[in-house]
């Protein structure tokens, strides 16, 4: 019997590439079908087949708040009773540009755009601009969006098939991208070294989620600093993800770094397409039409977006919020490793603030060449006999996961139900 799910996904990829709009929403290192979501309220979603799942992707990240908060719905309502888009300047987005320099401190100035792709573009184009430099420095299995320069032993849905550098790319345009290996500090030092005077910027994941999650070690993030302090170039957090994620100030917050460009996106729009930019004054005024450095957007700044975005941070401002998804996200992980250990699963798990990996190897990886050693057909297996139990992980070995002010003690008592049932079926097939 065809599922609805089913049904949707075979007309979808008549004329969809893949049947989806983003490549890693298409369960292809998983296998199966795409679950075609209807709903979602709070924790929780509901499939084109009426299947509940408690939700742990969160639209990868925006959806901190869980599922249609009443609040972010009822601005959105507002805003889009005054007209959609103006294209030109309104007051919520300068509230927008108040708030986010009032919450980040290193950014002096900030521009919104309509996705983290955007942000990163501009933010390389940007720190090339004003060093007159080319050579950007990035780092495999980081992933800062689907720009050209940015495309190389990327991590997300790149890594999830294999292809971490993508077709279409002139070598011509990746020749000024030097890839090093995340955490290693001598081939950081060695790289500065030789080629540090034609260095425009390097941009990280400060906290990686999109070769999994994987921290960077105390010395890496001063080393960074260090270094492209020494040699005049640009250091740029791509905060995509961490931004109010990890924490009220984002990785910047937790290691007390400052940066000379911070790019963010998911949570700041709530759902809705909000990216930005932002950083040193002195920096950002090279950006036209002040400047020679150019960029636009129809709809960056859009007011309906930036009135989810807007509510959404000045939500998660409560006192204690990100106290609290700490703590709920680091007692889900735990009880998951608990449970699968007690099961003689080789497991580990890790979270920072409200977002999370888990592992099919004994430690949590520390760099890339760690999480390529997790048993990926495991977690494939397992994401599985979890999505039929009624909970939703990434679909993919090489994503994080995410945690919501909505998740309770319910969902998170059902998820260590489910995840002790799934691993017992682990334990008892091999
Ligand atoms: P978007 O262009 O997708 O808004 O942002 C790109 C981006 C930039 N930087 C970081 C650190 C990111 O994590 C992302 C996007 N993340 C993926 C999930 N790993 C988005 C999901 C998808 O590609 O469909």
């Amino acid at each position: 019997m065809t599922t609805r799910n089913e049904e949707l996904f075979a007309r979808s990829q008549k004329i969809i590439p893949g049947g989806v709009n983003s490549p890693v929403r298409a369960f292809r290192s998983v296998g199966g079908t795409p679950r075609f979501f209807t709903r979602g309220k709070g924790a929780r979603l509901w499939d084109a087949d009426g299947r509940e799942y408690i939700d742990y992707v969160g639209s990868w990240g925006p959806m901190i708040l869980g599922h249609a908060d009443p609040d972010v719905i009822r601005a959105v309502q507002v805003a889009a009773e005054s007209s959609l888009s103006f294209g030109a300047p309104t007051e919520g987005e300068l509230e927008m540009a108040e708030l986010l320099t009032q919450l980040l401190p290193s950014m002096e100035m900030v521009r919104l755009v309509s996705s983290g792709t955007e942000a990163t573009m501009t933010a390389i184009r940007l720190a090339r601009g004003y060093t007159g430099r080319n050579i950007i420095v990035k780092f495999e299995g980081c992933y800062h969006g689907h720009a050209d320069a940015l495309l190389v032993k990327a991590g997300s849905g790149a890594l999830t098939y294999g292809q971490p550098s993508s077709a279409g790319v002139p070598a011509d345009t990746t020749k000024h991208t030097l890839v090093l290996d995340y955490n290693d500090i001598e081939g950081l030092e060695r790289a500065f070294a030789t080629q540090g005077s034609d260095i425009a910027g390097v941009i990280l994941e400060p906290v990686v989620g999109n070769m999994n999650l994987v921290r960077p070690t105390d010395g890496f993030v001063r080393a960074l600093r260090q270094l492209t302090e020494k040699h005049g170039a640009v250091l740029i957090f791509d905060e995509v993800m961490t931004g109010f994620r990890v924490g009220p100030q984002g990785a910047q917050g937790l290691f007390g770094i400052r940066p000379d460009l911070t790019t963010l996106g998911k949570v700041i729009g709530g759902g809705m397409p909000v990216g930005a930019f932002g950083g040193r004054r002195d920096i950002m005024e090279r950006m036209a039409p002040l400047g020679p450095v150019y960029q636009a957007g129809t709809l960056s700044g859009n007011p309906v977006a930036v009135a989810a975005g807007l509510t959404t941070l000045r939500k998660i401002q409560a006192p204690g919020f990100f106290d609290r998804l700490t703590a709920n996200t680091r007692q889900l992980v735990d009880g998951m490793v608990a449970v699968a250990q007690s099961k003689g699963i080789a497991f580990s798990g890790d979270c920072v603030g409200g977002m999370f990996g888990l592992f099919f190897r004994a430690e949590a990886p520390r760099t890339f060449a760690e999480v390529m050693t997790a048993d990926k057909e495991r977690f494939n297996r397992f994401f599985h006999l979890m999505l039929d139990r009624g909970v939703y992980l990434a679909p993919s070995a090489f994503e994080a996961g995410f945690v919501s002010a909505a998740h309770g003690e319910a969902e998170f008592k059902a998820t260590l139900e489910a995840a002790t049932a799934s691993f017992g079926t682990l334990a008892a097939a091999s």
